[in-house]
């Protein structure tokens, strides 16, 4: 282990975690599993999959979002940042940022998955050997408590939130967060965030409908998952993938379609499916500048500064806490 990087305290969302919020979404009468529950190891590299597919506009983009601009990024940030990942996915991306920033007090990326973050974590502390590495496994969207930096001072804290992760929040639970998250950064704190933007359909449908299928094998891994990690008995070739555009809520909703009557049993439980019942597995969510500022506004931060790509697929936001 390197230097810079701390230990990880002992602390690790469980099974039983995942199975309450399984059960609980599937016993609605819209059946629902959440989202992020997909990035197991193969969930994870058909999501890198999914992150070169040619349809899939949103990571390329945001990438050449931070080489474009990483430098006035790191300018508006400034110096003694105490820099919070928020999900720590976002190997590139981070290190396009870290690239630029001088005199950061500290990196700090928060993780639910304790495997992703120590790899994540490892390999930053290993790139940045001068960058102190403090990473926190937790659930971002509840409070939780911001590590101290050895040696450097604090002069403010800044949420980095790359991926359009915002997006894949209902809206009431992206107020909720944005709120916390303004709370927690504190007085002269600030969030830079990816926010994919609101286009045509006819861009967005495909990018969640590839041609090769692999955002369709990287739905019905989470069956998989549950199987694997529950003991479910989902019959894999009785589900399909389905992706839609809601114009109305302005987001794409991924489906897992059931193709007949069927019963599904998880820790002694039976969830019945009809013939073309479908579980919502994740919203996406489209935001236009103007939607994006007003929840924003309403949530704890002012839009500070919005770089986004010549074709405006998608931005990458700098707020500060209000
Ligand atoms: C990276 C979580 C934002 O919503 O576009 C990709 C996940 N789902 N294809 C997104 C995803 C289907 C992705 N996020």
């Amino acid at each position: 282990m390197t230097e810079n990087l701390q230990a990880l305290s002992d602390f690790s969302p469980d099974e039983s975690v995942m199975l309450k919020d399984v059960v609980r979404g599937l016993s609605e009468r819209q059946k629902s599993i959440p989202s992020l529950y997909f990035y197991d190891q193969r969930g994870s590299e058909l999501f890198d999959a999914i992150t070169g597919l040619p349809e899939y506009y949103p990571t390329r983009t945001e990438i050449a979002i931070l080489e474009a601009h990483g430098a006035e990024m790191a300018a508006a940030l400034g110096p003694g940042v105490r820099l919070v990942e928020l999900g720590s996915g976002s190997a590139v991306k981070t290190e396009l940022l870290l690239a630029h920033l001088e005199g950061l007090a500290a990196y700090v990326p928060v993780e639910i998955s304790r495997d992703h973050l120590v790899l994540s974590a490892a390999r930053i502390a290993a790139d940045f050997p001068d960058i102190e590495v403090l990473p926190v496994t937790a659930d971002f969207t509840e409070p939780f408590e911001l590590p101290e930096p050895s040696r450097a001072t604090v002069r403010r804290n800044v949420a980095f939130f790359p991926g359009s992760t915002i997006g894949n929040f209902p809206v009431a639970m992206a107020e909720d967060l944005l709120r916390l998250t303004s709370r927690q950064m504190g007085a002269g704190g600030a969030m830079l965030a990816g926010v994919d933007l609101k286009k045509d359909a006819a861009i967005v449908e495909p990018a969640y409908n590839d041609a090769a299928g692999i955002t369709a094998a990287f739905n019905l891994n989470l069956l998989a998952r549950l199987n694997r990690e529950l003991g479910a008995d989902f019959d894999l070739d009785a589900f399909r993938h389905q992706a839609v555009w809601d114009e109305h809520n302005s987001r794409i909703e991924m489906r897992l379609v059931s193709l007949q009557v069927q019963e599904v049993h998880i820790a002694g439980r039976t969830f019945h499916f009809e013939a073309g019942e479908f579980v919502i597995t994740e919203f996406s969510h489209k935001y236009s500048l103007e939607a994006f500022r007003a929840l924003a506004e309403a949530n704890g931060f002012r839009v500070a500064q919005v770089w986004t790509d010549p074709r405006r697929l998608f931005s990458v936001q700098y707020l500060t806490v209000a």
